[in-house]
């Protein structure tokens, strides 16, 4: 029978990088350039699952030093469940495909000559040419991890199409990335920062499989466990997952698989006060011209949040990233066990 793609060799897997770039020409050039732990390309090599961590959330996303504690938490996690983390980061022209500690401290809290860029797909190139340092967002990191092969994506949420995109045209990258690249997103649903029916929209419009998991009807809006949009699938159990997710694999043109895990009930009533947080940082984004400000947008957001919660906002996000780390490393693991 067919198998997907982690079948391949992990020299030929590297191989792509290059060319997902879009050139056969640079794929010497970008293998250079590709800088894989041993503990990674093993479990490339064998089939083991491993599971990638973005790193624009490091970079942009989070405080130090929660940025880095949470990282590493994240790290244990997905090691507890028997995979093998692939945190993905670009360092002084590289690409790197999993991070030393001292490595991951450099990016979390940088020395301020080496400040790191937000890196989405369009700012891959000129990143790594001018040997920048850099945080990859859901779409960098997926083209990075999916050219190695690897299947399995945990992050908090995911970009989206912002509140009157419908004027600023500012719909992520992330959801194009997702409709071309097959492998398994793991996210708390996306903030409330952006228009959830739209988003979901776009996903629907790109091929995206957004499954739910667990037993809410609604997909889930990061800090709250219901948007009060309806999922367009749900999945009840780890094997439900595993089997879309797998099955998503198999088919003839690639999309991803978005799962969405909402926080725990038990943060509910707490994520009602952040959500309050929430439109009003909105609301202060519309009155000063931030929400025109392109990949500036999402970071101010976070950041104004953070300070209007005084820290609630953060501790939240905290606790779904981890409890995403759980669910969806137990689905990366079965996933793998299928396409052996
Ligand atoms: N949403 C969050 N936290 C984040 C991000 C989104 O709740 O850290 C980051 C992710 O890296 C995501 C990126 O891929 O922001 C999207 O940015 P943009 O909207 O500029 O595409
Ligand atoms: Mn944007």
């Amino acid at each position: 029978t067919a198998k997907p793609s982690a079948a391949a060799p992990a020299l030929a897997r590297k191989d792509i990088l290059g060319f997902a770039l879009g050139c056969a020409a640079v794929a010497a050039a970008i293998n250079g350039r590709l800088v894989v732990t041993d503990e990674v390309e093993h479990a490339l090599e064998t089939g083991a699952p491993v599971v990638a961590l973005e790193t624009a959330i490091v970079t942009h996303g989070m405080p130090y030093p929660a940025n880095l504690t949470t990282a590493l938490s994240l790290e244990r996690i997905i090691r507890s469940h028997g995979a093998v983390p692939a945190t993905i980061a670009l360092r002084d022209g590289r690409v790197h495909i999993g991070l030393s500690q001292l490595e991951l401290d450099s990016l979390a809290n940088p020395d301020p000559s080496r400040q790191a860029v937000k890196v989405s797909r369009r700012d891959l190139a000129p990143a790594l040419a001018l040997r920048r340092d850099g945080g990859t967002t859901v779409a960098g990191t997926m083209v990075i991890a999916s050219s190695v092969g690897i299947q399995s994506f945990v992050t908090g949420g995911i970009g989206g199409v912002h509140r009157g995109a419908e004027s600023s045209m500012d719909i992520s990258a992330d959801l194009l990335e997702l409709g071309r690249t097959p492998m398994m997103v793991v996210c708390a649903g996306a903030k409330s920062i952006l228009d959830i029916p739209r988003t979901l929209e776009v996903l629907e419009t790109q091929g995206v499989c957004v499954a739910t998991f667990g037993e809410t009807a609604d997909f889930p809006a990061f800090y709250t466990p219901s948007s009060g949009v309806q999922s367009p699938w749900r999945v009840g159990s780890v094997s439900d997952a595993a089997a879309t997710v797998y099955t998503g694999l198999t088919l003839p043109s690639p999309t991803a698989t978005l799962l969405a895990v909402p926080i725990p009930a038990e943060y509910g009533p707490r994520g009602d006060k952040v959500q309050a947080a929430v439109e009003q940082a909105v609301r202060e984004s519309v009155e000063q011209g931030i929400d025109k400000r392109g990949k500036e947008v999402t970071p101010w957001l976070l950041k104004r949040v953070g300070e209007l919660t005084q820290g609630s906002a953060l501790e939240l996000n905290v606790k779904l990233i981890e409890n995403n780390a759980h669910i969806g490393t137990q689905v990366a693991v079965e996933v793998a066990q299928l396409a052996r």
